[in-house]
C-alpha cells in the first residue's frame, strides 16, 4: 500500500435486493475484495471493508410487479438471503448495510441538497418515455430497445449491458415498455441533470491521473472520455415513485437516480459503521477509497460517482476502482432469468462445508482481464487435483507423521542440511511472492503462488520420504518434520484471506492461535515440543457423479426455460380474388423416391386429377417414400413450373409447417367424398 495513506475503505458494489446471489456475483467483486481486504487486516492496515443492498430503481419495482408484492417486502426478502449468502461464504464486511434506512435516504437526500444549493445541478424540461397503458413514465429498465451503439437488441433505457455504454431512453432504437410491451409515448417532464459535458475537463484530469488502473477500466474511461461528442448531462431524477424523493420543491412524484443514490449508499454505510469518525475515511486526505465491481459498473464508479464527489467537495475521490469482467457458465452468459446460473445457497446444499473450494475455483479462474468460463469439470480438477492432491494430501502427511512419530509433539530441528536452507530460504519468500500480486489486484497469480507454497512443501516430502528415513536416521526425519510443520504454519497464514475456511482449519490442527502476515516470513512460528491438534478432512474429492448431477441440473434449467416457439403473425390482407388466383387441388400420390445427392428433397409423381405430373417436394425429413404412396394431398396446380435439382417440378405440395418448424401434409379428412382434381378452396 502507498504510504502516503494511513487507512483504507473498500467497497463492494451494492447488489440490487431482487435476487440471490449467484457465483458470477462473488467471482465478479465480492471475492477479490474479500480477500483484499483480508489481506490488508493480516498485514495491520487500518481498513474497513463496506456493503449492503441496492434497494431502490427499477430493478426492484420490476421484480416486485413479477412476484405480486411491494417493493419493501421485495428488498426485505432479498436483501436477508443475500446478506445470509456472503456471510455464508466468508465474505467479511464490516457492514452489510442498506439503502432504504433512513441514514442512508437522509444522507442521499442531504448530498442532494448540497449540490443543488452549489447550482450543482441543471433544471431541464425534456420529453421522456411514458407508457399511456400502465400510466407512468418509463424510465431506466422499464424501457428496453436496441443499442444505437451496439445493436443489442436489449439494452435498458439508462444502460446497455452488452457495450457498457450509458444511454438516454430516448436513444433507443425501436422502444418498448416493458410494463406492458407496448410502444411508449413522449411527455415533458422537468429532471434534475448533472452537467457532465461541462465537468468533463476536471474528470478528464481525474481519470489521467489514474493511468494505473487496470488496463480495462482505465481503457474503458478514456474512450467515453475521448470519444464522439464527450460527456452529456445526465438527469439525476426520475419520475418514480420508489426511492429516495427529491429534497427540492417542485419535485413531487421524483426520486433520486439510483445511480445517483446508490453509490451514496456506501457513505451512508459509513456512517452507520462508524457514526463518530467516518470522515476520517472520507474526507481525510490520508484515507483510501477503493471500489470493486463488476465491469458493467465502471462508467458509474469511475466518471459520475467521482463527479458527484467532486462537485460536492468535502470527499476524497476513489484512488482505484478495480473492476472484473464478467464470468459465464459453462460457455454461456449467466442468466437469472434462464436459471443459467450457480446459486450460493443451492451450492451450500449441495456441497456441504466446501465454500472454500468455490472461493478456490473463483479466485484462480477469476474474470480478471476478460471474460471467463466456470465449468464443473473445471471445479472438480482444481478441486481433486490441486486442494485434494497439493494441499491437502501435503498437509494430511504432516499432521499424520508427527502424531504418529512424536504423538503429535512438535520434534526439534537440530541440524539443516543443504536441501532444507534451500527450502527455507524459499518457504520465507512466500509472503511478497503473494502480496506483491495482491496489491495489485491480480487475485489468480497470488492464489497460485498459494498453491506453489503446497507444492513447495509436498516435494519436500517426496523428496525426503521421512516414512521410509525414520527407520534408519531418525535425528534427520526430526529436523525434516518440524519444516514440514513450519510450512504448514505458514499455510494456515497465507491461505486465510483466500481460504478462511481452511485456514481456521490449519490454525486448529497446528492447535495455535491464528497469526498474521508478518509472521510468515518467519520458519520457526511452532515451538518445539507444541503438541499439535488433531486433523480432520480438509478436502474430500468430487465425484464424477455429482458434476454428473450439477449438469443434468443446468439441462433441465435450459429445458424449462427455452421460450415456447411463437406462433408467426398474422401476414398483410389480401382478397378473395388473389386468393381465387390459387388453383389448388387434391391429388393422390402415385409415386416417391429420394432426389439422389440431397438429404430434403423427394421426387413425387402425382395424379392430380387433371394430369400425372412429377413435383419435387421438401418433406424427405417427414416422410420416407415407402410410407406415402397412394396417399391424398393438396397440391398447387397452377405454380409455375421450375427446375429443383435439374427436375422440373410442376406444382407444390401443401404442407402445415409446426412451431418446431416440423412438416405435415394438409389431407382431406373425408377420402371418398375427395377425387383427385377436387377443388380446394
Ligand atoms: N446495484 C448494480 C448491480 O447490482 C448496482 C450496483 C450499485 S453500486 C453503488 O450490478
Ligand atoms: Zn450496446
Amino acid at each position: 500500500m502507498p504510504n502516503s495513506f494511513k487507512r483504507t475503505l473498500v467497497t463492494a458494489a451494492l447488489p440490487y435486493a431482487n435476487g440471490p446471489v449467484h457465483i458470477g456475483h462473488l467471482a465478479g467483486c465480492y471475492l477479490p475484495a474479500d480477500i483484499y481486504v483480508r489481506y490488508l487486516r493480516s498485514i495491520g492496515s487500518d481498513v474497513k471493508f463496506i456493503c449492503g443492498s441496492d434497494e431502490h430503481g427499477v430493478p426492484i419495482t420490476i421484480k416486485a410487479k413479477k412476484e405480486g408484492i411491494t417493493p419493501q417486502q421485495v428488498v426485505d426478502k432479498y436483501h436477508k438471503i443475500m446478506g445470509d449468502a456472503f456471510n455464508e461464504f466468508g465474505i467479511s464486511f464490516d457492514i452489510y448495510s442498506r439503502t432504504s434506512n433512513k441514514t442512508h435516504h437522509q444522507t442521499a437526500s442531504d448530498f442532494f441538497k448540497t449540490l443543488y444549493d452549489k447550482g450543482g445541478f441543471t433544471e431541464q424540461v425534456t420529453e421522456q418515455y411514458y407508457d399511456e397503458e400502465a400510466k407512468q413514465f418509463l424510465a431506466d429498465r422499464y424501457i428496453t430497445g436496441t443499442c444505437p451503439k451496439c445493436a443489442n437488441p436489449n439494452a435498458y433505457g439508462d444502460q446497455c449491458e452488452k457495450c457498457g455504454s450509458t444511454l438516454n431512453a430516448t436513444d433507443l432504437i425501436d422502444a418498448r415498455s416493458t410494463l406492458s410491451g407496448s410502444k411508449p409515448v413522449l411527455k415533458q417532464t422537468k429532471n434534475w441533470f448533472l452537467p457532465l459535458d461541462k465537468l468533463q475537463p476536471k474528470i478528464k484530469a481525474y481519470i489521467d491521473l489514474h493511468s494505473n488502473w487496470k488496463p480495462n477500466v482505465y481503457g474503458q474511461c478514456k474512450s467515453w472520455i475521448e470519444s464522439g461528442d464527450g460527456l452529456q448531462p445526465r438527469a439525476m431524477t426520475r419520475d418514480l415513485d420508489w426511492g429516495v424523493k427529491v429534497p427540492v420543491a417542485g419535485a413531487d412524484g421524483k426520486v433520486l437516480y439510483v445511480w445517483f443514490d446508490a453509490p451514496i449508499g456506501y457513505i451512508s454505510a459509513t456512517k452507520e459503521l462508524l457514526p463518530n469518525n467516518w470522515k476520517d475515511y472520507w474526507q481525510n486526505k490520508e484515507s483510501r477509497l477503493i471500489h470493486f465491481i463488476g465491469k458493467d459498473n465502471i462508467v458509474f464508479h469511475c466518471i459520475i460517482f467521482p463527479a458527484m464527489l467532486m462537485e460536492h467537495g468535502e470527499f476524497v475521490l476513489p484512488d482505484n476502482v478495480p473492476a472484473n469482467e464478467f464470468l459465464n457458465l459453462e460457455g454461456e452468459k449467466i442468466s437469472t432469468s434462464r436459471n443459467w446460473a450457480v446459486w450460493l445457497h443451492e451450492y451450500l446444499q449441495e456441497f456441504k462445508g466446501q465454500q472454500d473450494v468455490l472461493r478456490y475455483m473463483l479466485c484462480s479462474n477469476a474474470p480478471e482481464t476478460k471474460d471467463n468460463d466456470f465449468t464443473w469439470k473445471d471445479l472438480q480438477t482444481k478441486n481433486n487435483s490441486e486442494l485434494v492432491a497439493i494441499l491437502g494430501n501435503f498437509v494430511n502427511r504432516t499432521v499424520v507423521l508427527t502424531h504418529k512419530f512424536y504423538n503429535g509433539k512438535v520434534p526439534a530441528a537440530e541440524k539443516f542440511s543443504k536441501e532444507d536452507m534451500i527450502v527455507l530460504e524459499e518457504l520465507a519468500k512466500f509472503p511478497s511472492k503473494i502480496s506483491e500480486p495482491l496489491e495489485h489486484f491480480k487475485f489468480r497469480e497470488a492464489i497460485s503462488e498459494l498453491m506453489n507454497l503446497a507444492r513447495l512443501g509436498n516435494k519436500y516430502l517426496a523428496d525426503t520420504e521421512p516414512w521410509k528415513l525414520i527407520k534408519t536416521d531418525e535425528e534427520r526425519v526430526k529436523t525434516i518434520m518440524n519444516i514440514a510443520l513450519q510450512i504448514t504454519t505458514n499455510l494456515a497464514i497465507l491461505s486465510e484471506p483466500f481460504l478462511p475456511f481452511t485456514s481456521k482449519k490449519l490454525f486448529s490442527f497446528l492447535n495455535i492461535n491464528p497469526l498474521t502476515w508478518l509472521f510468515a516470513k518467519k520458519t520457526n512460528n511452532l515451538p518445539t515440543n507444541h503438541v499439535i491438534g488433531k486433523e480432520e478432512l480438509l478436502f474430500a474429492k468430487i465425484e464424477d457423479e455429482q458434476i454428473q448431477l450439477q449438469l443434468q441440473k443446468l439441462e433441465n434449467s435450459k429445458k424449462e426455460n427455452t421460450p415456447a416457439p411463437s406462433i408467426p403473425p398474422q401476414k398483410v390482407e389480401t382478397t378473395f380474388d388473389e386468393f381465387s388466383k390459387m388453383d389448388i387441388r387434391v391429388g393422390t400420390i402415385l409415386e416417391a423416391e429420394r432426389v439422389p445427392k440431397t438429404d430434403k428433397l423427394l421426387k413425387l409423381k402425382i395424379d392430380t386429377g387433371i394430369d400425372v405430373r412429377t413435383v419435387v417436394s421438401g418433406i424427405a425429413e417427414w416422410y420416407k417414400p415407402e410410407d406415402i404412396i397412394g396417399v391424398q394431398v393438396s397440391i398447387l396446380a397452377n405454380l409455375a413450373p421450375r427446375k429443383i435439382k435439374g427436375i422440373e417440378s410442376q406444382g407444390m405440395i401443401l404442407m402445415a409447417e409446426n412451431t418446431q418448424g416440423e412438416l405435415s401434409f394438409v389431407v382431406p379428412t373425408k377420402k371418398d367424398k375427395t377425387n383427385n382434381g377436387s377443388i380446394v378452396k
